[in-house]
């Protein structure tokens, strides 16, 4: 019996590529010099595809190009570059990887959080660039009485607030579903949260549901100390707004570890000397990474062996 035929649109771990060559055909789409006649020729035998955001939005236009596709398996917990609908009318199951980096990117946010408020990275600037000597380094806002709004309280939202229970600080949440066993305080939207806290951390997922959640009413309910860390996806914060709200001193810094338009950064945050700015760094360990990948094989085997997939979607 010949392997299923898995597409692969865009390059992935090395890892995930020889474990897919050795139990499935995997077909590289970006290797092909004509990928268009490449679609023609291989597309209605493909039953599976290892995705990810390098390949750009993934949905029915691609979909038609592929009749037997069963399974599509998304590398990161966020699938919103997939049409999740367009899949499900095809009867295509789409997976993710959730839990492998959850405590990975509360780390990363607690650290984004931290640089943000402390500057950091501003102060190995000033170190590198032999400023010392002229003189100290600014003093720093602090975090110490703050309170930190969590946009998304879901599987990294948690585990964010579980770091920030040790820092100390005052904990409340917005998302759609109030838990009432959770302890913070809850805020049935965006602004109410923002007018409540001085810190606001966005880890929502992505797509037309959240799309500008953060925009000028929330950044002016955060205040003019207020910090904004984003590390739910670029789409979820007006970044022109964003933009105006920082230059104009509406709200106080950013820590930005995504993007409305990645990789590009608008050259006006660059310019903003209170923002921190990461290339979407989340989940990007060794360890993290690879295990992102194999749970993406683990559930195209899963499939091909037992029809069921480990973590589907929906
Ligand atoms: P999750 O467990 O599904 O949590 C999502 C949370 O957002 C839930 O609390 C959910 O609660 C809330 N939510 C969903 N839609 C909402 C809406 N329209 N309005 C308000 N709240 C909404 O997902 P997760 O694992 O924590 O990941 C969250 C997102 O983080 C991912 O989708 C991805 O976009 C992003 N992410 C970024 C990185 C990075 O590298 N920067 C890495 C991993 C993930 P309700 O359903 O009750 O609303
Ligand atoms: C990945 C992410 O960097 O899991 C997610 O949703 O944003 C990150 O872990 C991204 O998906 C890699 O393509």
């Amino acid at each position: 019996m010949t392997n299923p035929a898995i597409l692969m649109p865009a390059p992935m771990l090395p890892s995930v590529i020889d474990a897919l060559d050795r139990r499935f055909t995997l077909h590289r789409l970006w290797e092909q010099s004509d990928p268009d006649a490449f679609l023609q020729a291989h597309g209605p035998a493909i039953r599976g595809m290892a995705a990810s955001t390098l390949a750009g939005p993934i949905g029915a236009e691609l979909f038609d190009r592929l009749p037997a596709l069963e399974v599509v398996a998304n590398f990161g917990v966020g699938y919103d570059n997939i049409d999740v609908a367009a899949a499900k009318a095809r009867g295509i199951t789409v997976t993710n990887t959730p839990g492998v980096l959850v405590e990975e990117v509360a780390d990363l946010t607690l650290g984004l959080l931290l640089a943000t408020i402390r500057r950091l990275p501003q102060g190995d600037r000033f170190v590198r660039e032999g400023r010392w000597p002229e003189g100290p380094f600014p003093l720093s806002p602090t975090l110490r009485g703050r309170r930190v709004g969590i946009l998304g309280l879901g599987d990294i939202g948690k585990a964010v607030a579980r770091r920030l229970e040790g820092f100390g600080v005052e904990i409340a949440y917005h998302k759609r579903t109030p838990q009432p066993e959770i302890a913070y305080d809850y805020y049935p939207d965006a602004v109410v949260l923002a007018a409540a806290c001085d810190v606001l951390i966005a880890i929502v997922p992505g797509g037309a549901a959240t799309r500008h959640m953060v925009n000028a009413e929330v950044l002016s309910a955060l205040g003019p100390d207020g910090v904004l860390i984003n590390v739910a996806r670029g789409s979820v914060v007006d970044e022109g707004a964003l933009i105006a709200a920082l230059q104009a001193g509406t709200i106080g810094a950013a820590g930005l570890d995504v993007f409305e338009h990645e990789p590009e950064v608008p050259q006006a945050l660059i310019d903003l000397p209170n923002v921190v700015l990461l290339p979407h760094l989340g989940s990007a360990s060794t360890h993290t990474r690879d295990a992102m990948g194999r749970l993406v094989v683990d559930n195209l085997v899963a499939w091909f062996d037992t029809g069921k997939a480990v973590t589907p979607v929906g």
